[in-house]
């Protein structure tokens, strides 16, 4: 199979990460959603967004929950990142669902910056995404303990809840200071030291995309 996107992409980083902390044999396809390769992405996602997942038979799979939710059902049950069923599936993918909120809203105040003249940036807007992102943020924080969100296991919560975090860092590192999450700095701390995060740090520009920028 192969991973389309770019590890710079905090959605695509979770699917990376995913795949080899199962040791899932995979390559990667480098892309960012902007600039040239916009229409190429286009033709094999409608909405031209990162992460796709390239199937062996040629099928595309969109959406880093939809692609995760798929990679789950390539392991045992006892392995998998979240259980198939049950009340813990239910909690982690509502944990992933609040990081994917916090984060859709930081993505939003940093798109909002890019792309619309400084002039026109409508700042009730960005103050409540930032908002809603601290709020989120905060929200898992405060359900972590010592590093975890339910006894000593890594779930799929931990895994996206630190890759949202470090991403929000790199572009915010002021305005995250400020949230004080200190479980979820040191969540990101221990697993940015794990083979499946190092070998996915994410890269620098990429030939022919728009990296964003970082803001307070
Ligand atoms: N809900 C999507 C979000 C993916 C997403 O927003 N990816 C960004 C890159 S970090 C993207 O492709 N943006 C392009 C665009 O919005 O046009 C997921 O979880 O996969």
């Amino acid at each position: 199979m192969k991973l389309i996107g770019a590890y710079s992409s905090p959605y695509t980083r979770r699917v990376a990460i995913t795949l080899r902390h199962y040791g899932i044999a995979h390559d990667i396809k480098k892309v960012t959603p902007f600039g040239d390769t916009k229409a190429w992405l286009r033709r094999i996602n409608p909405v031209a967004k990162i992460p796709i997942l390239e199937l062996d038979d040629g099928e595309f799979v969109t959406e880093s929950q939809v692609i995760l939710d798929h990679l789950d059902t390539l392991v045992p049950e006892g392995l998998r990142l979240t259980p198939s069923t049950g009340p813990q599936r239910r909690k982690i993918q509502n944990l992933c669902g609040i990081a994917a909120a916090a984060v859709d809203k930081l993505v939003s105040v940093l798109y909002e910056f890019h792309f619309r003249p400084i002039d026109k940036v409508y700042k009730p807007w960005t103050k409540m995404c930032d908002e809603q992102t601290a709020d989120g943020f905060k929200w898992l924080n405060a359900r972590l303990s010592d590093r975890r969100f339910f006894g000593s296991q890594i779930t799929q919560a931990e895994i996206t809840a630190a890759v949202f975090w470090q991403f929000a860092v790199e572009k915010r590192a002021r305005f995250c200071e400020r949230m004080n999450c200190s479980q979820l700095q040191a969540l990101s701390e221990e697993l940015e030291q794990t083979e499946p995060f190092l070998a996915t740090t994410p890269e620098g520009p990429i030939r022919d995309g728009i990296t964003l920028g970082t803001r307070d």
